[in-house]
Order: C-alpha cells, then sequence, then structure tokens
C-alpha cells in the first residue's frame, strides 16, 4: 500500500507544548474568569461590621455596589445584606461579595440568634450542590458559598460571653471562622497583647476549629507562615468610612479628642494584615478548603440522607412519572438536617 495519506498540515504542534504548559492555561482561565471570593461579617451590634466592609477594599475597588461616598451615612443593618465588589491587580480580577448581617444582642432573647446565618450559609451549599447535580449542569456554577467569615468581639479585654462562645462554635463547624479584635483603637497596645492572649486561651479551652487548619499536605513554609498568621489571630483591626488628614496626608483613619489613627498603618492597628491575609497569603486556600472541607462535608450528609431517604421509600423511587435522581434533588430545597 502507497502511503497515499497525506500528514494533515497541523498535525505536529508549532510551539512547545509540554506538561509544564498546563499550569499556564489553568492560569490563564483563572485569570480570565477572576476569582469569586465571598466574605461574612458576623457579631454584635454597634461593633463596626458596616464600617469595616467599607473600608476592607475601599482605596482599591474597582467598581461597587456598596456605598457610592465617603458622606453616605452607615445605618444599622437590620437584614442580611449582600454588595459586590472588584478588584483588579496585576491583571488579576478578584469578585468580591460581601455578606453584612444585623448585629447579635439588640432582640430580648438571643437564644440561637446566630440561625439565620447558618441557614444562609447551608442555603448556598445547597444551592450549589442543586446546581452541581443537575443533568445539564453549567460549566462553571456561580459560586456564592461562605468562603470567610469575620467574626467580631468586643474589646473589653473579658473572657468569651456564652453567646459568642455558642454562635463561634455552630459557625465555625460549618465555615472558616477568623475572629478579630473589633474597634481596637480603644485599647492600649499592652491591653491589646494581653487581650489577644486570654481570646487564644479560650478559644483552645472551647476547642474551637479556628481557620487556617492543620493539614499533612501543607509544606514546611506553608506550615510556618500558618503558625504566624495563628499568632496574630485574633487581628486587632479598627475601621473607619472616612478620610481624615494626618500631617498633610490624607488617609483612611479615625480621629479623636485624644489623637488620629491611621488604620493602614501597621504600627497603630493590625487592618493590613488582615487585608493581606484575605486577599493576598490565603485567598486561594479561603476559597479551597471551603469547598474540599466544609461544603465536601454538606455534600456527603445530604447525599447519604438523600440514599438513606430513597431505601427508606422505596416506591418513590420506581415512579415511572418522575426520575429518582429528579425527585431527590426536589428534596434539596429544603435541605435535610442530618442529626
Ligand atoms: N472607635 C471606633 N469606632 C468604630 C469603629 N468602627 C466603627 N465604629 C463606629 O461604631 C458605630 C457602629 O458602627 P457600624 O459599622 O454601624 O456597626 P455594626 O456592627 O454594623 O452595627 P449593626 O449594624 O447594628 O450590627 C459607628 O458610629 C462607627 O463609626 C472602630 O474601629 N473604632
Ligand atoms: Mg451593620
Amino acid at each position: 500500500m502507497s502511503a497515499s495519506v497525506e500528514e494533515p498540515k497541523n498535525a505536529q504542534p508549532r510551539k512547545y507544548v509540554g506538561f509544564d504548559t498546563i499550569t499556564t492555561q489553568i492560569e490563564n482561565r483563572l485569570l480570565k474568569r477572576g476569582f469569586q471570593f465571598n466574605i461574612m461579617v458576623v457579631g454584635r451590634s454597634g461593633l463596626g461590621k458596616s464600617t469595616l466592609v467599607n473600608t476592607l477594599f475601599s482605596s482599591k475597588l474597582a467598581q461597587t455596589n456598596g456605598r457610592k461616598h465617603t458622606s453616605e451615612p452607615i445605618e444599622k443593618t437590620t437584614e442580611i445584606k449582600v454588595s459586590s465588589h472588584s478588584l483588579v491587580e496585576n491583571t488579576v480580577r478578584l469578585n468580591i461579595n460581601v455578606i453584612d448581617t444585623p448585629g447579635f444582642g439588640d432582640q430580648i432573647n438571643n437564644e440561637k440568634c446566630w440561625e439565620p446565618l447558618v441557614k444562609y450559609i447551608k442555603e448556598q451549599h445547597s444551592q450549589y450542590l442543586r446546581k452541581e447535580l443537575t443533568a445539564q449542569r453549567e460549566r462553571y456554577i456561580p459560586d456564592t458559598r461562605v468562603h470567610c467569615i469575620l467574626y467580631f468581639l468586643p474589646p473589653n479585654g473579658q473572657k468569651l460571653k456564652q453567646l459568642d462562645v455558642q454562635a463561634m462554635k455552630k459557625l465555625s463547624e460549618i465555615a472558616n471562622v477568623i475572629p478579630i479584635i473589633a474597634k481596637s483603637d480603644s485599647l492600649t497596645i499592652d491591653e491589646r497583647t494581653e487581650y489577644k492572649k486570654l481570646l487564644q486561651n479560650e478559644f483552645i479551652k472551647y476547642n474551637f476549629n479556628i481557620y487556617p487548619y492543620d493539614s499533612e499536605d501543607l509544606y514546611d513554609e506553608e506550615r510556618q507562615l500558618n503558625e504566624d498568621i495563628k499568632s496574630l489571630i485574633p487581628f486587632a483591626i479598627a475601621g473607619s468610612e472616612k478620610e481624615i488628614q494626618i500631617n498633610g496626608e490624607t488617609v483612611r483613619g479615625r480621629k479623636t479628642r485624644w489623637g488620629a489613627i491611621n488604620i493602614e498603618d501597621v504600627s497603630q492597628c493590625e487592618f493590613v494584615f488582615l487585608r493581606d491575609f484575605l486577599t493576598r497569603t490565603h485567598l486561594q486556600d479561603l476559597i479551597e478548603t471551603t469547598a474540599l472541607v466544609h461544603y465536601e462535608t454538606f455534600r456527603s450528609k445530604q447525599l447519604i440522607a438523600l440514599k438513606e431517604n430513597a431505601s427508606n421509600h422505596p416506591n418513590r423511587q420506581s415512579a415511572p412519572s418522575q426520575p429518582a435522581s429528579t425527585q431527590s434533588l426536589g428534596d434539596l430545597n429544603g435541605f435535610h438536617r442530618p442529626s
């Protein structure tokens, strides 16, 4: 047989294509799509949650549907409110949703005041799972899962109150919780150090699962970084919705009769550490941990519950008019609460 089959002209790639180009491909795809990062702020009323939401990325925002101007007042938060912001750094687009929540402690009965937040977080997981399980799932499922909870603690130098203990315990079971000391401008540097130590001991005493978690997969470098971060947590921060003048320079800060604080100055408060931690060093890990640890736990509990449900009701499964999978998926609307 003569070799009459001509090689297609473009059969050989003109450029080098090897395994190492895969990272570039993934990188390009990620860069094009950008990162989606969802942060929730939680804590007692009046601790500065909404203010921090407006402070966190304000100097770097490309787009926002939050406050348009610093003169707009920040009002008391009465319902869960999501604002979306977009940030671009070195050609990387970061889409951030901030979930602002009403402060605890306003109701007469504060028992289980964290429940609406737990419900919100589980609903996002449930939505994601439903999309993932449909026959023709979207190639890219929009991610509304909460990647990180900033838990605000009052700057009072005291041990944790039961309300905070219970809320932190519940929330850290289903999401990455990062405690912070709110309004730390009201503490001296010594008071701050003392309070931080006290809280770190409280976290150990109550056995909280505080982010970042230990894992055997970590490189030595990452482990060291996590140790450093753990010694910093809870971050002592201050927020400000206003810009002020210090030595002729306009900075984001707070001015009182006793002096002024520039919140972006690391010698005065740890706001910049928190921002770097969220948007630089731990961004990808927070997103990944949510998917691989918290969402995965939710997902497997749900699927086991669905399976048990199906085997307890075999007739439902064999109903010809509706395939079992669709039927079970309907159950996810009100997610199961496996005991
Ligand atoms: N000293 C000081 N005051 C702050 C700080 N952050 C916010 N405040 C002030 O505290 C008050 C309450 O701030 P908000 O941001 O509304 O508090 P919140 O936690 O959202 O309150 P709720 O919506 O009721 O839960 C405002 O007057 C802020 O200006 C801070 O870091 N230091
Ligand atoms: Mg608020």
